[in-house]
């Protein structure tokens, strides 16, 4: 199985981990923007990553993704079965990747992505406004949640976990200041130190020369 894209990304991060937690051994390729992998575009008509790629079959979307991880490879189980619980997590991962990367990934594309990778100027109004005024209500939401017992779910790790804690990576890699939040602080931190993020944060950092 092949997941396309780098895992600074946050959906991709979340797919790897993922796969991670269910014991899978999956190739990540980093295809070039200007120079597309074929079968990355077949994966992805848009170019939006992660790819996803296991034989014959293509998928694009980290959601997509991982439903179907869940559903060829059902154990361990990641996405609950109980009705109220697996609504529960689907409402997290929304919460993660739309509301939550939609103010983080403000403050990564033009802090980091863009004036890194991508040879233009970040607009530091833009990051300041969504770090000031966006990620703070998102945050607060967090930490009233933020569970005791390590995990949102059903007392063990799931699809909820994976999601939340996932752009709390790019959080770590702008150096972004959590101590107004220290329950979720802890709790994310925890998520982001298990074998299935922990590896793929170093190589992160490493890459970016931290
Ligand atoms: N809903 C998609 C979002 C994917 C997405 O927006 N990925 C971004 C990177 S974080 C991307 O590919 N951006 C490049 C582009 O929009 O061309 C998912 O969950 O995979």
């Amino acid at each position: 199985m092949i997941v396309y894209g780098s895992s600074l990304s946050p959906f991709v991060r979340k797919t790897l981990a993922f796969a991670a937690e269910k014991g899978l051994t999956v190739e990540n390729k980093v295809s070039r923007p200007g120079q597309p992998d074929p079968a990355f575009l077949q994966a992805s008509p848009f170019k939006k990553i992660p790819g996803f790629q296991d034989g014959d079959f293509q998928i694009s979307d980290s959601t997509a993704i991982v439903t179907y991880l869940e559903a060829q490879y059902p154990e361990p189980n990641l996405i609950p079965t109980d009705p109220r619980n697996r609504a529960r997590a689907v409402w997290f991962e929304e919460l993660a990747d739309t509301i939550f990367v939609g103010a983080a990934g403000k403050i990564f594309f033009n802090r980091i992505v863009g004036p890194r990778f991508m040879g233009v100027d970040g607009d530091e109004a833009v990051a300041l406004k969504a770090e000031q005024e966006e990620m703070p209500p998102i945050l607060d939401y967090l930490e009233s949640i933020a569970p005791s017992s390590g995990f949102l779910l059903e007392d063990r790790i799931t699809l909820a976990d994976i999601a939340i804690a996932s752009p709390f990576g790019n959080l770590r890699h702008l150096g972004f200041d959590l101590s107004r939040w220290p329950k979720t602080k802890a709790y994310t931190d925890a998520i982001l130190a298990r074998p299935s993020f922990a590896t793929i944060l170093e190589r992160e950092t490493a890459f970016l020369g931290g």
